[in-house]
């Protein structure tokens, strides 16, 4: 298989071929691995992973700290789902180079009832349906982009539903890294049968267990389906204690067993003194097992800002409890907008928030005793007595018959709201059968009795052996079926955007290559309900076709409204035919400060002639501003409307090598005449080719300076870099060229 080249977009033609005989590289999870005394740029890191090959670090690392992008230990998890396996494919490495190596797949809603495995590719709607292709081209390019990052990508989806079994054993024969698995989340949540769930379930953890998979279980769809989220801790406790407990019996290890735990609540409630109890009593129950920290879904909103608060907040959380994974959903969920800026941007809040937090345990420490801990201990008696509960009702079955579970009332109280179930009712309900006495499945991953001594005594430990192995030891007798709709295939959709595939010809997009989707912002002086409407009529007239309000927020009811619109474009643009400027480079910050050191600069400056324009001039300058200051170099700033004779004077005076003057006015073309009478003076006085003459404004160009006879000039967009970064290059250049001794 071919390395991506990093310079360019994935072939996603490519990744489909020979899909038929595509192997995955690898089964299993990986954790990152953790580097104690990680050393990068000016920094020490103490929670910090093995540092990726090809990565895009956060902005503030590309201005200012040299672009070092410092992993977290934790694992970073992004969910992709636009119902576009394709498109998804891109995504996937736009995430995992911002530093996502957990790829969740989500299925397109209602798959658990589907019965059976689907074939080819069909589109889905918020995810995609899970099929052996879909899953195949997602490893096979995972293969090829954790390659390009230097880092292991977990790829992850759910074995839920009817099909459970089935796709846990495509999962394991397709390398699939991470599954959620919980039967409790079935039977409350898709109201398939229970008896059928758990036996499934059974069967399926057997194979995650062969498959090294890591299991994430269902307990957080209570906190998201409660009414009050906060008041159903104890029972997602008991959630988690009933998947936990079962996986590791049929046989998954505890380091890959992991709870899906998610703070209760979000601010405006105090939601630290509710979910830091609620996270350490977890740690404290399940401390053998993994912590997969999920943010809170529940109580986010459209506000992509607020979505942001708490996903920080639950980190801190994440942190201060030692999580072994860390979601990152976005404003997506309030929205249902899956948008790749939206997965990027929330993978990027986890790096940054977590690597803002390295080390914090060294210096900060939970309380042993006080509110926390009896908060903790309050919430694990609830949870027992909710367990002692469930056995005296019968067991597990008849408890969820009575509606124990996702009750609003507050634990031990209940509101006689909670999800009831029948035992012999919901989806699948009996199709479970008694296994024959001579049952036997030539399968060694397979869970409960198997009668293989009749066949063969030595094949007990491995009946596959009797078959010569099953799919998973011999992958050859995997049964690949390829597209068999003539219409909702990877084919038809990709030959219609074919147009905008490695092409000149671009369209904006969100989710789907070139679907023309659009964010429009707007403040609007009116209330809310007017601004919602005004906008839209605005988004029309800016030719934006279905446009949708997707966020609204009031600044205040009489002086405006904030609103966030969708909408899309039906042109594309060419980009051959762009007129792009040539790029100026600027030297970094460090460079230009060795190069200052070694050579020091001494700058006469002022404005010239009658011209009191200074802010131009002193943001050039001032160290406030990011002026050449900040490098080092000598300014000596002569005031505002300074002769020209002047200048040349102090410059003569300093022993300057520069001169830097500012000249705004243009009527008469007076900036042109005191450019050139800067050039002729110091030609006259004789220190011409001592000295480098730059003059700036809003007029000036390159050019027009250049025909005054001066060095430089500088527009209306150049700041101090560019003034420092063509100073230093200009005297490296009269140097080297022997005109100017060093
Ligand atoms: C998360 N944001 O990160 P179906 N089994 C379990 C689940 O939790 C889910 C399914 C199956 C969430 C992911 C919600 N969870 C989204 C334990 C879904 C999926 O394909 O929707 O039928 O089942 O956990």
């Amino acid at each position: 298989m071919k390395k991506i080249d990093i310079n360019k977009k994935l072939n996603i033609e490519e990744i489909l071929k020979d899909l038929d005989k595509y192997r995955p590289k690898r089964r299993g999870w990986i954790w990152r691995k953790k580097i104690p005394n990680l050393k990068l740029g000016a920094f020490t890191y103490q929670d910090c992973s093995e540092s990726l090959k090809n990565y895009t670090a956060i902005p503030s690392s590309i201005k200012y700290f040299n672009n070092i992008d410092p992993q977290p230990d934790i694992v970073i998890t992004t969910e992709i789902a636009s119902g576009r396996f394709e498109d998804d494919i891109r995504r996937i490495r736009m995430a995992a180079w911002h530093g996502a190596d957990h790829i969740m797949v989500i299925r397109t809603a209602g798959q658990s009832h589907f019965d059976g495995l689907l074939e080819g590719t069909p589109q889905g709607t918020g995810g995609v349906p899970i099929t052996r292709k879909q899953i195949r081209a997602q490893r096979k390019a995972c293969d090829l982009i954790e390659e390009e990052i230097g880092r292991p990508i977990n790829y992850h989806s759910y074995v839920s539903g009817i099909a459970g079994p089935d796709i846990a054993v495509m999962f394991a024969e397709e390398g699939v890294n991470g599954a959620h698995q919980d039967p409790q989340y079935n039977v409350l949540y898709r109201n398939v049968n229970m008896v059928r769930s758990f036996i499934d379930a059974a069967e399926s953890k057997k194979i995650i267990a062969w498959a090294e998979i890591a299991q994430i279980d269902g307990a957080h769809n209570a906190n998201a389906t409660a009414r009050d989220a906060w008041k159903v801790m104890p029972e997602l406790m008991v959630q988690h204690a009933i998947n936990a407990i079962f996986s590791y019996k049929a046989g998954i290890p505890k380091d890959l067993i992991c709870l899906s735990t998610v703070p209760p609540t979000a601010s405006p409630a105090p939601c630290m003194k509710l979910d830091l109890p609620y996270a350490v009593a977890l740690r404290d129950f399940f401390s053998e097992y993994r912590m997969r920290a999920q943010m809170n879904t529940k109580y986010v909103t459209s506000s992509s800002r607020e979505a942001t608060v708490t996903h920080v907040m639950n980190m801190v959380i994440s942190k201060l409890t030692s999580a072994d994974i860390q979601s990152t959903i976005t404003p997506d969920e309030g929205r249902n907008v899956p948008w790749h800026m939206y997965n990027i941007e929330a993978c990027d809040t986890a790096k940054q928030t977590l690597v803002a937090m390295d080390d914090l345990l060294s210096m900060v420490e939970l309380k042993k005793d006080g509110y926390l801990r009896e908060q903790a201990r309050e919430l694990k008696e609830r949870a027992v007595l909710f367990m002692e509960e469930i056995i005296e009702a019968g067991g597990y079955f008849n408890s969820v018959e009575s509606g124990f579970f996702v009750d609003s009332g507050y634990y031990p109280e209940r509101n006689g709201d909670g999800i009831g179930r029948k035992i012999e009712g919901g989806v699948g309900a009996g199709y479970v059968y008694k296994r024959e006495e001579n049952y036997f499945a030539p399968v060694t991953a397979h869970y409960g009795y198997n009668n293989v001594a009749q066949y063969d005594k030595n094949a007990v430990d491995n009946p596959s052996s009797l078959i010569g192995g099953s799919t998973f030891e011999c992958p050859d007798k995997i049964i690949y079926i390829d597209e068999l709709d003539d219409e909702d295939n990877v084919h038809v959709r990709m030959n219609e955007n074919k147009d905008f595939r490695n092409s000149n010809m671009i369209k904006p997009e969100v989710e789907w290559l070139a679907d023309g989707t659009v964010q429009v912002e707007i403040f609007l002086p009116v209330d809310e309900t007017t601004a919602m409407y005004a906008a839209i009529e605005f988004a029309k007239k800016m030719n934006l076709k279905d446009p949708e309000v997707i966020h609204v927020e009031v600044m205040n009811p009489s002086e405006g409204t904030r609103v966030q619109l969708k909408g899309t474009l039906d042109f594309s643009v060419n980009i051959d035919e762009l007129i792009i400027p040539p790029k100026v480079d600027v030297m970094s910050t460090d460079e230009i400060k060795e190069y200052v050191e070694k050579y020091p600069f001494k700058i006469v400056a002022g404005t010239l002639g009658e011209d009191e324009h200074s802010v131009g001039l002193r943001e050039v300058i001032d160290i406030k501003h990011g002026g050449i200051e900040k490098y080092g170099m000598e300014v000596e700033y002569l005031g505002t409307s300074v002769a020209c004779e002047k200048i040349i004077d102090a410059a003569i005076e300093l022993n300057a090598d520069v001169i830097l003057a500012s000249t705004i006015i243009s009527h008469n073309n007076i900036h042109y005449k005191n450019m050139k009478k800067l050039h002729d003076l110091a030609t006259e006085k004789g220190i011409r080719d001592k000295i480098i003459i730059c003059a700036g404004g809003t007029q000036v160009t390159p050019e027009i300076a250049k025909e005054q006879g001066i060095d430089q000039g500088f527009g209306k967009k150049d700041r101090g870099v560019q003034v420092a970064t063509y100073l230093v290059n200009r005297k490296k250049e009269l140097i080297d060229s022997g005109k100017w001794s060093s």
